[in-house]
């Protein structure tokens, strides 16, 4: 880490995974799989409320200024590695660990899709329902953006309801970080947005069901709230 970095957020363990992120759903992707993997890691909070993100030293490390990014000083030819982008540092880390991913390519690129969907459609999308429908419900009182995003909110449950009929978890027959991305994302339609009701959430069985597995494992208790 460069000098100001240091100074923001000081390393007692140089030789982990630097974590830098918040307990929110793209967070918590990135703590609930660095518990899963059993990797070693350092958090630091980027407090996104107060602009922390917007640091020249944060930039160098998150060139977008959101939260999770990490530093692994061990990466790819023992070089360090700085990576942003929740879906990347997934990959990244089950690649590393040599778990939680397929190998073979007819399963790795079909678990690829999944996790591509839910970066590109479900974080977006759900991001945009809690927008409009909890945060900012003083803002805006045109009935139009809740409407929209409740619908695709909807129809994006039940593209996951679907694929949930054909397999146990999102990306095949096991657990993966395919999980990870998406069931934070789906328990923040609940618990942070308050959207069961509006959402009907109770409708979608199989997301339900598939929810409680995955908050059963004993990393989601750990890594839910790393960074807090
Ligand atoms: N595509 C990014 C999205 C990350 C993202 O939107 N992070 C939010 C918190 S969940 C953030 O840092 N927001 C700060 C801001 O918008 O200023 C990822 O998957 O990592």
């Amino acid at each position: 880490m460069s000098e100001p970095q240091q100074q923001k957020w000081p390393m007692q363990h140089p030789d982990r995974i630097q974590l830098f992120s918040l307990p929110t759903p793209n967070g918590q992707k990135v703590s609930i799989a660095l518990e899963e993997l059993e990797l070693p890691y350092e958090p630091h909070r980027v407090d996104i409320s107060s602009g922390d993100q917007f640091l020249p030293e944060y930039i160098r490390i998150s060139p977008n200024s959101k939260i999770p990014a990490i530093i692994d000083p061990q990466g790819p030819e023992g070089k360090p590695l700085t990576l942003m982008e929740s879906g990347a540092i997934l990959l990244y880390l089950a690649d590393k660990a040599g778990r939680l991913f397929p190998r073979k390519a007819h399963e790795r690129f079909e678990a690829l899709q999944w996790l591509f969907f839910q970066v590109g459609h479900i974080g977006p999308m759900f991001g945009q329902f809690g927008h409009f429908f909890h945060y900012a419900k003083q803002q805006c009182d045109h009935p139009y953006p809740v409407e929209r995003y409740t619908k695709e909110t909807r129809r994006l449950l039940q593209v996951l309801e679907d694929r949930l009929a054909v397999v146990p978890y999102i990306a095949g027959p096991e657990y993966s970080i395919v999980d990870i991305a998406h069931f934070p994302w789906v328990d923040c339609l609940d618990v942070f947005y308050k959207g069961r009701d509006q959402l009907k959430l109770g409708e979608f069985k199989r997301v339900q069901d598939w929810m409680t597995r995955c908050k059963s494992r004993p990393a989601y208790e750990r890594g839910a709230k790393v960074c807090g």
